[in-house]
């Protein structure tokens, strides 16, 4: 199936986000469930805390889903044809276990402007509401950034716990996903997830973000990989994709980009935490 169609591009416009796009098998999903596990196992540092970002540099599996043909055409119908990979995150629950993510929009912290880009949320597990699947605030994306709490609470996924207060829940809408399938949200819809009360891990692997080409890194320096078009802005530090996994020297650059990040995550914080 090539772009979005033109009933699901609408419906992204109108909600500020869609899905479910499928996008791997349940089989294609386990065997990215067991590399994640694979690397957490054998490297246990890594995927820990602001290592749970860009492991797409480091695992060529990764790295092929960010490349995946299904979800560019669906991206290219939001964003255009220049496409550049700016960043993956893991965002990983297990059960029993405190973790959430606050409602919070985006764009108020990562420092991608123009908002040309858009994020994909693929399920590795079933996202559901029993293990805090995201909800999304639907129509919120229209208004503009809202002011967001520094909480840093305990269990908050977020590096500073950016909350947007008192959101009406029965107005927020749950992202059920099967695994293998993704949503696309927009960056300044408000959105969130909370507690994972199953017994079972619940794993998003996110593409934050895809940008078009013309958005640029207003808060620091980011690290990109060309997925589709070309780059005639050059905005960014392109980088290679990784042929091994976990090869020396994909994992210095990865340290490289994750420093880098987390500047930006921490741009204008009055404190930095562990996560
Ligand atoms: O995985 C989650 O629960 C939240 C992820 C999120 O906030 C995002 O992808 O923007």
């Amino acid at each position: 199936m090539p772009k979005l169609s033109s009933n699901l591009l609408q419906e992204y416009n109108d909600n500020g986000y869609v899905a479910p796009i499928e996008v791997l098998s349940k089989d294609q999903a386990y065997e990215i469930r067991k590399e994640i596990e694979n690397i957490e196992t054998k490297w246990p540092d890594e995927l820990k805390g602001a290592g749970r970002n860009y492991v797409h540099m480091i695992s060529p599996m990764l790295d092929e889903v960010c490349h995946n043909s299904k979800m560019l055409d669906a991206v290219e119908s939001i964003i255009g044809k220049n496409i550049l990979i700016c960043g993956t995150t893991l965002f990983i629950k297990n059960p029993h276990e405190k973790g959430f993510v606050s409602f919070h929009q985006d764009a108020a912290y990562i420092g991608l402007k123009p908002h040309n880009w858009v994020t994909a949320w693929l399920a590795i597990t079933d996202a559901n509401e029993e293990n805090g699947c995201m909800r999304m605030w639907s129509g919120s994306h229209k208004d503009a950034i809202r002011h967001h709490e520094q909480k840093y609470d305990e269990g908050n996924l977020l590096t500073r716990g950016q909350t947007v207060e008192n959101v009406p829940l029965d107005k927020t809408t749950p992202l059920i996903l099967k695994a293998g399938q993704m949503s696309l949200h927009h960056p300044t819809i408000v959105h969130g997830s909370g507690l994972n009360k199953s017994n079972d891990r619940r794993i998003g692997f996110v593409v934050q973000s895809y940008i078009g080409s013309n958005v640029n890194q207003v808060l620091g320096k980011m690290y990109v990989q060309q997925a589709r078009g070309d780059d005639a802005f050059k905005y960014h530090q392109h980088t290679k994709r990784p042929n091994r996994l976990m090869s020396s020297e994909d994992i210095e650059i990865r340290k490289k980009a994750n420093d880098d990040l987390q500047r930006i995550f921490y741009s204008g914080a009055i404190k930095k935490r562990d996560l």
